[in-house]
This record gives C-alpha cells, structure tokens and sequence, in this order.
C-alpha cells in the first residue's frame, strides 16, 4: 500500500493549493510555490486586463470616454443630450487634433510606467517569506488599530459638571469601627489581586478553579465586567494603583464591536452605570467615552413596534431578541424598567436627547396601561405592547423598575414629580397587596401570581428595605416614620433569614408558610451567591436612623462571608446555607465587588463618603450624581471636583 507520505509530488501537474493542516511532509513547499504560482497568474490577469482595457478602446478622437478625474487634462464639451444621461462623460471635437494625440500619449506612458511599478512591488513582495508578510500586515493592522483609538479618545462636547462632594475620606473616628473598615478593605483586595492574577479581562473568576468565569448575560464576550463593576469601589477605598490598572486594561483593550449578543439590563446597570461612576468619581474622560460608545451599541434594542427594548442585543448586528423563557416573548418589567438613570445621565453628558428619549417613551407607555390591582406585571410583550402572565414582585423581575421611579426623582434634585408620583402609586398598591405579617411577627413582601399570594420572599426583596427608608422623605401625608418603620421591619426579616442559617448568610428565597418563617425550604433556594441587598439595606438603614444594630448585623454578615466564603483564589458563594460544611460554588461575582463590599465598607464609613443629598446609587451601586442644575459650574476641568 502506497502510504500519502510516498506519493509523488510530479504526479500533478498543478499542485493543489492546500490550505488544510499539513499531511505531507513536502506540505510547506507545496503550499508556498502553489500560493505563488497562483498570485503570479492572478497578477498577470489583471495586468493583461488593465493593458487591454487601454488599448481596445474605440479610437475615435472625436468620441472620447474620459474618467471625470481627468478633466483637468482635457477641454470639455458636454453634449447636452447625452451629458445629462451619462454624466461625468465628456465628448471632444477638437480642432487641434494633434495636442490631443500629444496628451494622450503622454498618458499612456504614464499608465505603462505605473503598471510597471506595480509589477514589480508585486514581485518584491513575492520574494518575501511567509512571515515577512504577516509581520507587514500586522504593522498596517497595528497602525489603523491606533487610528481608530485616537479617533476613540476624541473628546465629547464639555456640559456643566455637577459640583460633586464626599467622594473621598470617610474615616470614622471610632478605633473598633476604622479596624473593621479596614478589614473590608482588605476582603476588597483579596478579590481584586486574585481575579487580576486568575481572570483578567474575563467576565468573572472562578476562586477555585483559578481561572475565568462568563454566563450568558455577558454573552460570548470578555469585557472584563469585574474591572468594570470594581472600579469605583476601588476609589472610594483609595485603591489607586488597582484603580489605574482597571484603567488602563478600559483604554487599552474594552471593545465593544463585538457578535455577542448580551443583557441590555445588565450591561446598562454594570458597565454604564460602573464607567459613568467612574468618570464622576476621577474625571478620567475615557470612562465617559467608553459609556457613551456602549449606550450607541444598545440602542437598536429599542427598534421594537412599541420602543419596549429586547432583553438582549447582539452588540455588532443590532438585532435583539428575548429570553426564550418570558412568558409568551415578553420583555422584563426589572430590565426595560431600570435604564432610567444611566439614561439620563448619557443624554446630560453628550447633550444628545436620544437616550432621555428613549426611557422617557418606556415611562408615558406603562403610565397609560392599565394595571390589575393597581400593580405593574412583571411581563410585556414588545410587539403587542400587552402584558403577558399576571405575576407582580418587588424582588426578581420586578426590583429595580420601583427602585428606579424613586430614584429618577432624587436624582432630579426631586424635581421630577411624575416619576415620584409613579413611586408612590406603586407602593401603596404593593403594601395592599402584597406585604404581611407572618404569626412569628416578621413582615415579609410575598409575590402575586395569578390572583394569589404567594408567601415567599427572595434574597432580592430585601433591597426594599433600604428603597422604603430612602423614600421615606417626601413621601404622601408625610407617612416618612410610616416607610422608615417599613424598612426597619423588612431590614429585620432579611436579618432573621440569615440568623435561622447555619452558616449565617441568607438563602436566595424563603417561605412563610405555617410553622416555618424566613426558611428555605426547597433544596434549590437555599443558595447564597455573594448577594448584596441585605448588606444594602443596613446601609441605608443605618445612614437615616445611626442605630447600631445595622452596623452589628453587616459586621456578622462581613465574618461569615470571610469564614465560609472566602478562599485563597478570592471569593466564592455557596450552595446550602443550612449545611455547616459548605460547598463552594466557585464563582465570584462581579456584584460582589461592585456592591457587597461596597456597601460594607460605607456601612463603617462616616456619613460625609457619598453623603446621599448628593449622590444616588444606581441598581448595582454605583453612584451618580444629583443634576443640581442650578448649582452646577459651567468648567469640565476635573480641579471643581
Ligand atoms: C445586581 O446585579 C443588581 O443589584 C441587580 O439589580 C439585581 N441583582 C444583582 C445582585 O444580586
């Protein structure tokens, strides 16, 4: 048997071009003299072509094609019946025949010599070895690589600056309180240097496997969302080094112009509300850049019939679509309904009222529909602009929508009444409908499916606890001690569903039912994935009402993540909080970083880091300022900071 190895080269007279992994042994110089042999004919084609096209056209001095690059050399005449069919022909009827066959000669020469030229440039090039030309091409790709960054880093038109305070310091004067600051600032470290060495530039790390993580809200991507969401946890805690690292990996590598097709929602929520927060927080114009070349890739989301945007959006096509498993192809309440403030915030940066518009549209559409019970369903059909399944929630798919209404309106400088409106309607409606008192005596915020309540609460939820406290203030009737009372109960029920855990830190839901309160029951809830709404709502808690406790309750939730979450790859969530031995899930989220530990380090921070008259936090804790427009300066210069 003649094995391929043996076969002879000879036997072809036209050797294949084969661009497949190698089989033969002669393989390389087969596929050399091939490509040659192939680009010499395809060369001398077009060369025959080009030779030909000159000569073989009709030579007629009185009827001549000129391209319209050549006018210059001639003396036009537009016959005006077949000028205006064929414009940019020009017909000649010379009476110095003779100085056109001088020009046109000269021109002849001159198109000779240039193919010449660009014969031999092409035999030059084929001397070249392989690697040559891959070291050539790669300059031209470096070089319009460059290009396009400096045309990236163009700056945007300035706009007035909020007069932004407290994004430093915060100190506290207390000895135990500053050691426990310190500690968190620490935890902060441990999962920024191990990510940085495992995952950099991926999504997410995996602590234990030490290497990166992705789901599919981020799609195919690696944009580096921890980097993104760390950002302005690390300033805040004075991490500069690690802060300007994550900058440069943003200048140098973020790209957007990728097929991959990612959450609207969460891409809004952490990389533009993360790049916005970092610009307000260092003045570092490329962060708001960065925002802004993002926003233009979200935007066709919103081409539906009825400007409810996809829940998903290829960032290179455009196309959006939603998840296959939203009832009857709707659109999310807690996605489309929490762009708000990002939004807000691009249209007052570029000056483009594009997005504005955008959230603007999402807002007067939900005013107008009818709302069973007075409460939003979390579904909506974008082609149809109907609702889909009656199922209302305060936590998953339903959160941030109420979160965002009041927090449009602090934003404002609480000048924006309707969103305020809007808040308070849905609340009333929410506390009639869906919040109880268990037997035990925690109050809990259950979920309405279908004309019933169901007496369960997420680990989400709980950031309710710290959105009533919030809006306590210029809240109907003045019922603030009403809201602020509403969020220490909450604040409470959420701390009882950490306590009644092994393990001290909350499952992801937990029932009311009979004999058991703030319990999980299904094996499949009793998940704690390094969640921060609990730890938030102690923030808020503490910040209006200064009552230890909170304090208390953060410092136990901060040891038992330190304890059962932490290992020496970062940080990792677990998968039954009931379990005294816990299995890891190997995950560290973005949000960790982004919001849990953030919001711990602010809980033993003094009132004057980020004072909240001044900043609002968006839905992954990143704070943006309050468009005081009239206390604003006029001057971009980061120095008013
Ligand atoms: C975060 O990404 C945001 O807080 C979002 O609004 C809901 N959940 C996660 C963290 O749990």
């Amino acid at each position: 048997m003649t094995t391929p190895a043996l076969l002879p080269l000879s036997g072809r007279r036209i050797p294949p071009l084969n661009l497949g992994p190698p089989s033969f042994p002669h393989h390389r110089a087969t596929l050399r003299l091939s490509e040659k042999f192939i680009l010499l004919l395809i060369l001398s084609a077009f060369i025959t072509l080009c030779f030909g096209a000159f000569f073989f056209l009709p030579d007629s001095s009185k009827h001549k094609r000129f391209d319209l690059g050549l006018e210059d050399v001639l003396i036009p005449h537009v016959d005006a019946s077949k000028g205006a069919k064929n414009p940019g022909v020009f017909l000649i009827h010379g009476p110095d025949e003779h100085r056109h066959r001088e020009e046109e000669e000269r021109l002849r020469n001159k198109i000779r010599a240039d193919h010449e030229k660009a014969l031999e440039e092409a035999k030059e090039k084929l001397k070249k070895s392989r690697e040559e030309i891959r070291a050539e091409i790669q300059t031209e790709k470096n070089k319009v690589v460059q290009e396009m960054k400096t045309k990236e880093k163009k700056p945007l038109p300035p706009v007035p600056i909020p007069n932004l305070i407290g994004i430093n310091g915060g100190d506290p004067e207390d000895n135990d309180i500053r050691k426990k600051r310190e500690k968190i600032k620490e935890m902060m470290k441990h999962a920024w240097d191990n990510y940085r060495i495992y995952g950099w530039g991926h999504n997410e790390l995996r602590p234990i496997a030490r290497k990166g993580h992705s789901t599919n809200i981020f799609g195919s991507s690696q944009m580096g969302a921890t980097i993104v969401d760390a950002l302005d946890t690390l300033y805040i805690m004075g991490l500069h080094g690690e802060f300007r690292d994550g900058q440069k990996w943003i200048e140098d590598t973020l790209d957007f112009s990728v097929n991959s097709e990612v959450s609207v929602f969460e891409v809004n929520i952490r990389f533009i509300g993360g790049l916005l927060a970092a610009y307000y927080l260092s003045g570092e114009e490329i962060f708001k850049i960065k925002a802004v070349q993002l926003a233009e890739k979200l935007l066709p989301a919103f081409n539906t019939p009825t400007g409810i945007p996809w829940a998903m959006v290829n960032l290179k096509s455009g196309v959006g679509r939603n998840w296959g498993w939203a009832s009857a192809g709707s659109s999310i309440l807690a996605e489309f309904g929490t762009l708000h403030m990002e939004f807000v915030h691009l249209s007052y940066l570029t000056g483009d009222p594009v997005y504005y518009k955008k959230v603007m549209h999402i807002r007067k559409l939900l005013q107008k529909m009818d709302r069973p019970n007075g409460l939003y369903p979390n579904y909506l059909n974008p082609r149809t602009g109907r609702w889909g399944q009656y199922h209302t929630s305060v936590g998953g798919l339903g959160d941030s929508f109420y979160e965002y209404l009041l927090k449009a309106w602090l934003m404002s400088d609480k000048t924006d009444h309707e969103a305020r409106k809007m808040y308070d309607d849905a609340i009333e409606a929410i506390e009639k409908h869906l919040i109880k008192k268990s037997r035990g005596g925690l109050t809990f915020i259950g979920e309405w499916k279908n004309g019933h309540l169901e007496k369960k609460m997420g680990h989400l939820a709980c950031f309710a606890g710290g959105m009533f406290a919030l809006g306590a203030d210029g809240s109907r009737m003045d019922k603030a001690g009403h809201y602020l009372e509403l969020g220490a109960e909450i604040a409470r029920t959420c701390h009882e569903s950490y306590d009644r855990t092994a393990l001290k830190l909350g499952p992801e839901s937990f029932k009311f039912d009979g004999a058991v309160e703030a319990v999980a029951v299904r094996q499949a809830e009793k998940y704690y994935i390094l969640r921060p709404e609990v730890i938030e709502t102690y923030w808020y808690l503490w910040r209006f009402t200064h009552d230890p406790r909170y304090r208390q309750w953060g410092w136990e939730a901060a040891l038992a993540i330190e304890k059962y979450c932490r290992v020496s790859g970062g940080f990792s969530g677990v998968k039954d909080v009931y379990s005294s031995t816990p299995t890891h899930d190997d995950v560290q989220q973005s949000f960790f970083l982004a919001e849990t530990l953030k919001y711990l380090y602010l809980l033993f921070s003094s009132d004057d880091l980020l004072p909240l008259d001044h900043w609002v936090f968006n839905t992954e804790a990143h704070p943006l300022p309050v468009l005081h427009l009239a206390n604003t300066t006029l001057s971009g210069n980061p120095a008013v900071r």
